[in-house]
Parts: C-alpha cells; structure tokens; sequence
C-alpha cells in the first residue's frame, strides 16, 4: 500500500492503562481503525491450525514480547485487508486511511523494523498512571475478560517488561518530538477530552 495515504498513530502505554478503552472513543468519533497488537496475537493464538499457538501463549502467559516477526506479519496483513475493504467512515475518502495501531511497538527492534518496512507513525500517543492504578483496573477487568494474562503473576511480569522493555522505545520517539503524552489517571471521560485535544492537533 501507499504509506503517504495512511495516517498512522501508534497507542503506547503500561498494561491496564486504558489504551484499548481510548482507542474505541477514538474509532468512533474520527474513523480510525482500531487495530490492536495484543488482540490480534490473541486471535492468532486461537485460530485452529495456526503454527504459532503454542508460542504465543506461552509468550502472553508470562508477559514477554512475542518475536517481531509474527506481530508484524500480523499487523501488515490487517492493515492491509483494511485498505482493500476501506470502512465508509471518515479519514477514509479519496484512498485515504486511519490506523491506530495499539500496543505496538513494545520493544526497539519492533520500532526499528517497522518504521523502516512498514509505516511511520505520525505521533505517539502515550499513556501513562502510577502501577497502583493499573493494577487495579486490570484486576477489575479480571473479573470478565478471561484474559490468561489477568492475574496477579502475570500482572507483575508485564510490569516489568513494560518497564524495562517498552519504556525505551518510548524515550526513543521522545527524542524524535513524536510522543505526546496523556495523564490516564481521570475518568475515562476526562482523559478522552485531553486526547481529543492531542488527536486534533496532530490531524490539523
Ligand atoms: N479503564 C480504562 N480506562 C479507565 C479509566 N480512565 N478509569 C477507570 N477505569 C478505566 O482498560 C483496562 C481496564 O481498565 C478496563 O476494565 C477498562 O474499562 C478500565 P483497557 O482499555 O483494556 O487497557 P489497555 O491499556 O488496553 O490494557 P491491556 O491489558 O490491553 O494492555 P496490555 O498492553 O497489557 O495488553 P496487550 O493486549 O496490548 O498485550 C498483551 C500481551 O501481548 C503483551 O503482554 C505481550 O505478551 C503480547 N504482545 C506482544 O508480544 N507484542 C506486541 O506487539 C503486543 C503485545
Ligand atoms: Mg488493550
């Protein structure tokens, strides 16, 4: 596809910030489409015959990075389904597209390649609130999602990868002035009025 036709914003930020619940305001008001990393990993690991099942259990289960390749695929080939079926929403007239790509990149060789192969994003946005807060919001969501990764161990090993893997792609795209950054503390109302404000901004 044609990356000056697409619109690419890249949704970072620590596990249960809300980042998916941010995505889905978004999706509705401005036509992006939602795609999320996790998500799509999780459907792949469910899909009867997929090779990478197994691995990608294993890899969620205990909150490490699945290998680059497999996401990136993964990502490419919803993207690029998207482009061929465009919805008829708005940012999508004239062959043009809309993606924010949600939790992903989460580790420097991810960035890295896709930047180069892929796409670049227009910004960063980025989430961020204390692990008291996340935890507790992942742990309220344990109750329904049927997540294999909501609970307290895995948890605990997310936060760390987030910490020490994830966070320097962050810094990363703050040195290149791309990130911008939203305090997720708030009411899920309050925190999207401030990313309208940065999402309109970023469009303008
Ligand atoms: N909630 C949301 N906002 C709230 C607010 N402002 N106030 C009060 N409550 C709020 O929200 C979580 C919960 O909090 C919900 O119940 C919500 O109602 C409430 P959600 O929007 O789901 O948060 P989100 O940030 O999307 O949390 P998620 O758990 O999806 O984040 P993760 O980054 O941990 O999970 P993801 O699915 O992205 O990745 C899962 C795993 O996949 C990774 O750990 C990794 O193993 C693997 N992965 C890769 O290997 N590579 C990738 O590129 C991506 C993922
Ligand atoms: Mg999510």
């Amino acid at each position: 596809f044609d990356k000056n036709n697409i619109t690419v914003i890249f949704v970072l930020g620590g596990p249960g910030v809300g980042k998916g619940t941010q995505c889905e305001n978004l999706v509705k008001d401005y036509g992006f489409q939602h795609l999320s990393a996790g998500d799509l990993l999780r459907a792949e690991q469910a899909r009867p015959g997929s090779e990478f099942g197994e691995m990608i259990s294993t890899y969620i289960r205990e909150g490490n990075i699945v290998p680059m390749e497999v996401t990136i695929k993964l990502l490419e080939n919803a993207m690029r389904e998207t482009i061929n079926n465009p919805p008829k929403s708005v940012g999508w007239e004239d062959g043009k597209g809309r993606f924010l790509i949600d939790g992903f990149p989460r580790k420097m060789d991810q960035a890295i390649e896709f930047d180069r192969s892929t796409c670049e994003s227009t910004f960063v946005l980025f989430f961020s609130c204390t692990e008291e807060v996340m935890l507790e919001r992942l742990m309220g969501r344990a109750k329904t999602s049927g997540r294999e990764d909501d609970n307290k161990e895995s948890i605990v090993k997310r936060f760390r990868t987030f910490t020490e893997t994830s966070m320097p792609v962050v810094d990363y795209y703050r040195k290149a002035n791309k990130v911008v950054e939203v305090d997720a503390t708030d009411s899920i109302p309050a925190v999207y009025a401030k990313v309208k404000v940065a999402v309109d901004a970023a469009l303008a």
